[in-house]
């Protein structure tokens, strides 16, 4: 018996030796020390032992798992220690590599393009103002001399709220609510929101944005119209820009233009970008209607003014050559950060 425990502890402290992390040193303890392992085994076989020498063989046995209890424990503090100087190398940060860079993500093509719009006209003098997108329908429709029978009340094209209310169509009410104040003169742009009811494609969308400019004051001209309007498209698509002002109609200016500037990939002689026209259609304008002045309480004896708008999204589509409005709206990251 005696032998069989020499054995017994001569192999434990071999195995405890060659174990090489914590996970085989803790192996090697409930190999020999736990309750199926080979040193209680030998407690267990006790009853072969000659009873005078059992007290003698208990104490061996006791002195064995004392040994190997303290040199698995010298060993567990080694291979800790070792354990944790790898883990301090393996973690260790150069401080001298350069830092991740910080996702912060990117301005809109549409903020980019309403940003660039509110600068050249703040250049020209302009103040921006803002107003409700839930409007009264007397300030959507009526003061902007768009009558109850007019094709453009129909509910296909607005959203009603109630019958007095409608999401907004254009930006206007606001610069209606502006001349109602009374300060003159007037020199706004009036950027935002508007709602329409159309199907989604690659050009429409029941939400867009508009601009739209308003200037009041005595003596304005459709000179001042012109004038006003070439100096922008110049500074948003280049100086060599030409504009040609066709005439059309709208409730709220009288006489009314849309003005095409010449298509800025080609200088004008017709490409694939202009559809062979070589000028680009880009805004509505006019000289501000008389009954709109008389009823947002603006003598038209005295005052003129000029007024157009501007769909941002088109602004948007065509500086960055984006061939379909809906990508504005989906918000994919990797389409955003182009511009
Ligand atoms: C007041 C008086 C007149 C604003 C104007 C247009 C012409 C125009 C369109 C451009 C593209 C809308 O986004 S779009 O579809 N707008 O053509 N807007 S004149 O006239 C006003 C505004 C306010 C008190």
């Amino acid at each position: 018996m005696k032998d069989k425990l020499q054995a017994i502890k001569d192999e434990a402290l071999a195995q405890i030796e060659k174990a090489v992390d914590l996970d085989r040193l803790n192996d090697v303890r409930v190999s020999f020390l736990g309750k199926k392992g080979q040193l209680t085994s030998v407690l267990k076989s006790m009853k072969e032992v000659a009873p005078e020498e059992r007290p003698a063989f208990g104490q061996l046995v006791n002195e064995a798992r004392a040994q190997i209890e303290r040199v698995l424990e010298e060993t567990k503090e080694k291979l800790e220690r070792q354990a944790l100087e790898h883990r301090l190398k393996e973690e260790v940060i150069d401080v001298t590599l350069p830092a991740k860079k910080n996702n912060v993500g990117h301005r809109h093509p549409n903020t980019i393009a309403r940003e660039e719009v509110e600068r050249i006209f703040i250049g020209m003098g302009y103040e921006v103002v803002e107003g409700p997108e839930v409007e009264y329908d007397l300030y959507n429709f009526e003061k902007l001399n768009i009558p109850a029978n007019h094709p453009a009340k129909d509910e296909q094209d607005t959203f009603y709220v109630t019958k007095d209310i409608v999401l907004r169509t254009q930006t206007s009410p606001v610069q209606a609510r502006i001349m109602e104040q009374g300060k003159l003169p007037i020199r706004v742009i009036a950027p935002g929101r508007v709602f329409r009811s159309d199907e989604v494609d690659a050009t429409h969308s029941p939400s867009f944005h508009q601009i739209e400019g308003l200037v009041v004051d005595k003596n304005i001209t459709f000179a001042d119209l012109k004038g006003t309007l070439e100096q922008f498209a110049k500074e948003l698509f280049g100086e060599n820009t030409k504009t040609k002002f066709r005439p059309h109609h709208f409730p709220f200016t009288e006489p009314s233009a849309e003005m095409d500037v010449s298509c800025f990939k080609c200088g004008g002689k017709g490409c694939r970008f202009c559809k062979g026209e070589g000028w680009i259609e880009i805004l509505g304008c006019g000289m501000v209607h008389p009954h709109v002045f008389e009823m947002c309480g603006i003598d038209p004896e005295v005052y003129t003014g000029f007024a157009f708008g501007v769909g941002l999204e088109r602004i948007a589509l065509l500086k960055y050559e984006i061939d379909d409005m809906r990508l504005l709206y989906e918000n994919d990251a990797r389409f955003l950060k182009q511009f």
